[in-house]
């Protein structure tokens, strides 16, 4: 999978490519020697030239919100914290540390109360994982459509998560037999609050507090949340205060009212945890614009919550035929996986879409065949292809 250079830029020049660059004329000057620069400063801040945002949606008021990653303007398979999607029902709560408190109870020898102190004291690990929303993605199906990957794709983004196993701090307290679920509850107003299989509570969920090295931005739960690897993100609670450990789930309001699936025939979904394989295609995307024709390296991320990426393909021609992408490696479990696939644009008409394959062997499906199985009444878990269109003035939609 590793390439030097040299076969890359003989790869650019096979497929018939030339290199979008500025043409010398002969003369090169050097640049000038700078001024002096900026001190060093305490916490680091970004080029004042980059301006990759998070793209707000207020779904009632401005508390009950969403933020979408900048897919397109990002590189590798860490999302910065900053840029990190948001989702939250009732805003993001001031927690002071020191008094922050995690209760476990319910069908447990022992009930403990634990400040955060205590939790750093336990054995902790580190995993980078994607969080995926269940709504990530729900405008593809067939009534709207997104502009954009931000807007299609932007409720997911990934990150090193570091923190308690569950099931280290579940046997300090002791579980009773029969036990069989858990209750997360959050300390936001809305007391959001999940149930949780206990055997998935035992296996690698995780009582996180740091992300990306450093302690988890408020957005994302600080000082605690559940992390629930693979599982849709509603899940993961935030500002994380109270587990009841019991033996059956207690059908709160998030997963009834909401986090279900209507089917076909008129059952619902519920308890649909797992995020299936998806992919997408980031450059070039909606909105974009390619300056011409020539070389064009297509770049996007899959992923999957049952575990390890093991192929992408990419198509030029809306999936008619298709050639395998190159993996970024290391390829993590549950984690963003980088794809690339080198392209030399002739200038006509393309359809860009790309297709991952899971380490289960699963694929992702395409819209129509999503839709053949879960019908047009869903809201979550649309992990279908994305069709990206090329317009022969370089232009980029969705199509
Ligand atoms: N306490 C609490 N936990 C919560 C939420 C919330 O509103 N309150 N939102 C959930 C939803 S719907 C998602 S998708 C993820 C979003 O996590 P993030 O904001 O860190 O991306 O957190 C989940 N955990
Ligand atoms: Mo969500």
């Amino acid at each position: 999978m590793k390439k030097s250079n040299r076969r890359r830029f003989l790869e650019i020049t096979a497929l018939g490519g030339t290199l979008a660059a500025c043409k010398t004329g002969g003369k090169v000057e050097e640049p000038a020697p700078s001024r002096l620069g900026k001190p060093v400063s305490a916490y680091g801040e970004r080029a004042p030239f980059e301006k990759a945002a998070r793209w707000t949606r207020t779904t009632r008021t401005p508390e009950q919100a969403s933020s979408n990653t900048p897919h397109q303007d990002l590189n590798g398979i860490v999302t910065p914290s900053s840029l990190h999607y948001e989702r939250h029902h009732a805003g993001v709560p001031r927690i002071d540390p020191a008094e922050h408190r995690l209760l476990i109870h319910g069908m447990v020898e022992r009930p403990l109360i634990f400040t955060m102190d205590e939790l750093h004291r336990l054995p902790s690990v580190s995993k980078i994982y994607f969080l995926e929303c269940a709504g990530n993605t729900s405008s593809e199906w067939p009534e709207k459509t997104a502009p954009d990957v931000q807007q299609s794709h932007g409720l997911a983004s990934c990150s090193e998560w570091t923190g308690v196993p569950l099931s280290l701090v579940l046997a300090e307290c002791g579980v009773k037999p029969g036990a069989s679920w858990i209750l997360a509850e959050g300390a936001d107003p809305c007391r959001m609050s999940r149930s949780v299989p206990l055997a998935k509570c035992l296996d690698d969920v995780l009582l996180a507090y740091g992300q990306n090295g450093e302690a988890i931005r408020p957005e994302q739960g600080y000082p605690l949340r559940l992390f629930v690897p693979g599982w849709e993100g509603n899940i993961s609670v935030k500002w994380l205060r109270r587990i009841k450990v019991g033996d059956q789930p207690t059908y709160t309001r998030d997963e009834t009212s909401k986090y279900t699936d209507l089917m076909p025939d008129g059952t619902a979904r519920q308890f649909t945890f797992e995020m299936e394989a998806k992919s997408v295609i980031t450059y070039p995307s909606g909105g974009q614009k390619l300056s011409g024709p020539g070389f064009c390296e297509v770049k996007g991320v899959a992923w999957s919550g049952r575990g390890r990426i093991e192929r992408v393909e990419c198509s030029t021609d809306g999936g008619k035929t298709w050639k395998d992408a190159q993996l970024q490696e290391p390829r993590l479990r549950i984690a963003f996986t980088r794809f690339r696939f080198p392209w030399n644009w002739d200038g006509s008409e393309a359809l860009l879409v790309s297709r991952c394959t899971d380490e289960t062997g699963y694929v992702q499906p395409s819209k129509e065949e999503l839709i053949a199985v879960r019908g047009l009444h869903s809201n979550y878990h649309y992990n279908g292809t994305k069709v990206w269109k090329v317009a022969a003035d370089g232009s980029v939609s969705n199509v």
